[in-house]
């Protein structure tokens, strides 16, 4: 297993190919998108993340990475191509609404594959796909070049689970399954991984590996839905939730998350409908969950327009953050947007920072190119997103720079006694100092 074709150079693909040319495979990173292909023969990265510069340019330069617009013959062929969900709502018989996978792209890729199948390859799906999706979708395509899976080629499902902000460190430590369609082609996986991984590496059947995927963003979803069903709860009934979540914590089989504008990123706010598209009727409580995440903006926008006495129209407000989380650079899914798109739909005028996209167009705003821009004139300041680069404002320095007297943290960032004491009033998510209920 000397090289490795690779489909797909997002946020999976690309780090996936770095690793393993800078462990010694010959690697052909494949992209349908020729500008990205362009922008790494030039030396430079589409893609925010730590470390992640540094070692393409490593892996480009020992010349064990390639990349191009198509796939070409190798020993191992691996499809880290996005899933989105599909723009239609899907409805069941009985009125069940539910998003639906869109598996064009692992369709494509895989039959891109297919010209270059030889006995003896290994093809790894690392996309997050709908459960069954190696077998009932990969499989049947491969099969068409005459080889069967599991005796003639081998076949597996392995998910990555890296963070977002961490992905080199967690590539390589993560523990990993590897889902095979039979023995041989999970012990395949497991010797293509050896070559990095220093996680444990665990063996079950393509399904399985499927639904560990979806039940861990899944796990994941439910429970910021119960960290912001609960920082509904402070406003009625009138308690700190953060206070409450972090003395709860110390009970040795409670670990509540962190309420928060909503659930962005491509995985969590995606993934638990993959589950939901294979039985709708089965999954209430993870539809439920998913309801209240994607409801979060809205809440958040009451809040704002509470601290603001009522209402947003005509009302200058700094949004300070876009992305979907803290300290990086991607705004897929992103609740904090969503924020920003709801304010200006009831004619607020915002002026939004967003450290790692400055000067970026959206459809009907801009982001500003300095924090000082986004803040000068605001009537109020909206901590969206918890990146350092925020949390470490000092508010004596905030009250320097901006007219606004007000502000309003949806994340925990920053500490309302000092703020007060610089003179501003200081509203958050899940304090119990917002007066009147929200809902
Ligand atoms: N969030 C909260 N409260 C929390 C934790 C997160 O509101 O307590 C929000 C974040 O702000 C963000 C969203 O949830 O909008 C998701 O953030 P995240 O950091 O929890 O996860 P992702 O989407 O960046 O990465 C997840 C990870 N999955 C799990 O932790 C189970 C990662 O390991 C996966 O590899 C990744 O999904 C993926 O690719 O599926």
């Amino acid at each position: 297993m000397k090289t490795i074709c690779i489909l797909g150079l997002g946020y999976i693909g690309l780090p996936t190919a770095a690793m393993f040319a800078t462990h010694g495979k010959k690697v052909i990173g494949v992209d349908i998108n020729q500008k990205i292909v362009n922008t790494l023969n030039d030396g430079d990265i589409h893609i925010h993340e730590p470390g992640l510069r540094e070692l393409v340019h490593q892996a480009l330069s020992s010349g064990n990475l390639k990349v191009s617009i198509q796939a070409q013959p190798a020993d191992v062929f691996i499809i880290a191509v996005p899933t989105p969900f599909q723009q239609e709502i899907a409805q069941t018989e009985d009125g069940i609404k539910y998003k639906k996978a869109d598996m064009r792209y692992v369709v494509s890729a895989t039959e891109a594959i297919l010209p270059h199948l030889r006995p003896g390859n290994l093809v790894i799906l690392e996309s997050t796909s709908p459960p069954r999706t190696t077998v009932d979708l990969v499989k049947p395509i491969l099969e068409r070049s005459g080889l069967k899976a599991g005796e003639d080629f081998y076949l597996a499902y392995s998910p990555e689970r890296v963070l977002p902000g961490n992905i080199l460190y967690e590539l390589v430590h993560n523990a990993r399954v590897i889902g095979g369609v039979n023995q041989a082609s999970a012990e395949k996986g497991l010797e293509l991984c050896q070559s990095f991984v220093e996680g444990e590496i665990l063996f079950t059947d393509s399904t399985t590996a499927e639904m560990v995927k979806l039940m861990e963003n899944t796990y994941r979803d439910v429970n910021i839905a119960l960290a912001n069903e609960f920082s509904r709860l402070a406003e009625w009934i009138g308690f700190d939730e953060w206070e409450a979540i972090e003395l709860a914590n110390h009970h040795p089989r409670v670990n509540i998350l962190r309420p928060g504008p909503g659930v962005g990123g491509h995985c969590i706010s995606v993934d638990p409908w993959f589950l939901v598209e294979s039985a709708p009727e089965a999954t209430p409580l993870i539809r439920q969950a998913r309801k209240v995440n994607d409801s979060q903006p809205e809440y958040v926008v009451k809040l704002i327009e509470k601290a603001l006495g009522g209402l947003v129209k005509g009302k200058r407000i700094a949004a300070l953050g876009l992305a979907y989380k803290p300290d990086i650079d991607d705004l897929r899914e992103s609740p904090a947007v969503e924020v920003v798109k709801l304010l200006e739909h009831k004619g607020a005028h915002i002026k939004a920072y967003e450290p790692f996209n400055p000067d970026r167009k959206f459809e009907t705003f801009k982001t500003t190119p300095s924090l000082e821009d986004a803040v000068f004139d605001a009537d109020v300041i909206v901590l969206l997103v918890g990146h350092d680069q925020f949390k470490s404002i000092e508010p004596e320095i905030m009250a320097n720079i901006t007219s606004s007297r007000t502000v309003v943290d949806i994340i925990n960032g920053w500490n309302k006694e000092e703020w007060e004491a610089a003179g501003f009033l200081f509203f958050a998510l899940g304090d119990r100092s917002i007066p009147v209920r929200l809902m």
